[in-house]
């Protein structure tokens, strides 16, 4: 196995040292990285990006070069090098704020940030090059993923992280917006599955997949749940909503069940429980 990174988010420590795990660092929006990463590979699961919404707001090219320079040069990277099959991690972001939900995969893209359209462009690059070139392409449409080791370093970090954090220091979290916005929380065992089914499952080029938990929690009841579990009552202070923020996200994973024969395992409960254990564990570590 390889894995290719620039830690630009990530963390070294969290890529195992053992001998069969061979580790590139570099910027796959750098086409000879691309080629290095992908030379005798099966299959390419594309996770690197830059993952914020509000970061591409405030740096677009930044972000369009690591989200679509990047998929680009691994698209042809990975065809040139006779990989089977690429899967493209897609975002949930491309739906906007169309007023239906759960989000169904055929439904029409709205994207409200610079993020969600560079989603929404990867993820028809990779649809592109499954008709054009035959080379077999299919992107998750990943939700709001959250779990051990999610890292809340920056105010770019991911929601659960960040709560986890001021919660367990006793502080009130920062609630971006009325707190009533929701997501579909999706914990990353369920995630890992879903990536994995893609690899294997026939009839799959091609399509784009929904790969959520399929629920839907508002920040409210996160802080709530989270309260309790850290055993705090600190407030939350309320302020402006995000630019670019989708108010309610949740996904139909109808299809995802059909194709992928997928199913959730882990309860947001379950999950957030674990993610706060971790959290307990790196302190005390500290
Ligand atoms: C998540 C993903 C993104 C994309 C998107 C799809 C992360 C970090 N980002 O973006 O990659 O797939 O989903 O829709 O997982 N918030 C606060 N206080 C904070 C931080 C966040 O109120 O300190 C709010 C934020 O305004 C938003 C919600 O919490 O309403 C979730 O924010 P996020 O940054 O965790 O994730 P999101 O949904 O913007």
């Amino acid at each position: 196995m390889r894995i290719a990174d620039d830690f630009s988010s990530g963390l070294r420590e969290n890529v195992p040292a053992h001998p069969n795990v061979d580790l590139i660092e570099g910027d796959l929006a750098n086409a000879e990285v691309a080629k290095r990463a992908v030379a005798g590979c099966a299959f390419v699961i594309h996770l690197a990006a830059i993952p914020s919404v509000p970061r591409s707001v405030q740096d677009p090219i930044g972000s369009h070069r690591a989200n679509v320079d990047g998929t680009l040069n691994l698209l042809i990277a990975a065809r040139d090098a006779g990989v089977k099959r690429m899967i493209f991690a897609g975002s949930s972001a491309v739906y906007g704020d169309a007023p239906v939900l759960p989000k169904r995969e055929d439904m029409r893209p709205h994207p409200l940030s610079p993020y969600g359209l560079q989603k929404l462009i990867g993820e028809q690059y990779g649809q592109l090059f499954t008709k054009l070139y035959g080379f077999e392409t299919v992107t998750t449409r990943f939700f709001n993923v959250f779990g051990p080791r999610q890292q809340p370093g920056s105010p770019y970090s991911g929601v659960i992280s960040l709560f986890i954090e001021a919660l367990a220091a006793g502080r009130g979290p920062i609630v971006h917006g009325d707190g009533k916005q929701t997501r579909d929380f999706t914990f990353v065992g369920d995630v890992v599955t879903g990536v994995l089914r893609c690899c294997e499952a026939p009839n799959v080029a091609g399509e784009v997949i929904n790969v959520a938990a399929g629920g839907r929690i508002s920040l409210n009841d996160l802080i709530r749940t989270l309260q309790r579990v850290l055993k705090t009552d600190a407030a939350p202070t309320y302020g402006p909503a995000r630019e670019g923020d989708i108010k309610d996200s949740q996904a139909d994973i109808q299809k995802a069940r059909k194709l992928l024969d997928f199913a959730p395992v882990t309860s947001f409960e379950d999950g957030l429980a674990q993610t706060v254990a971790w959290f307990q564990s790196q302190t005390l570590r500290k």
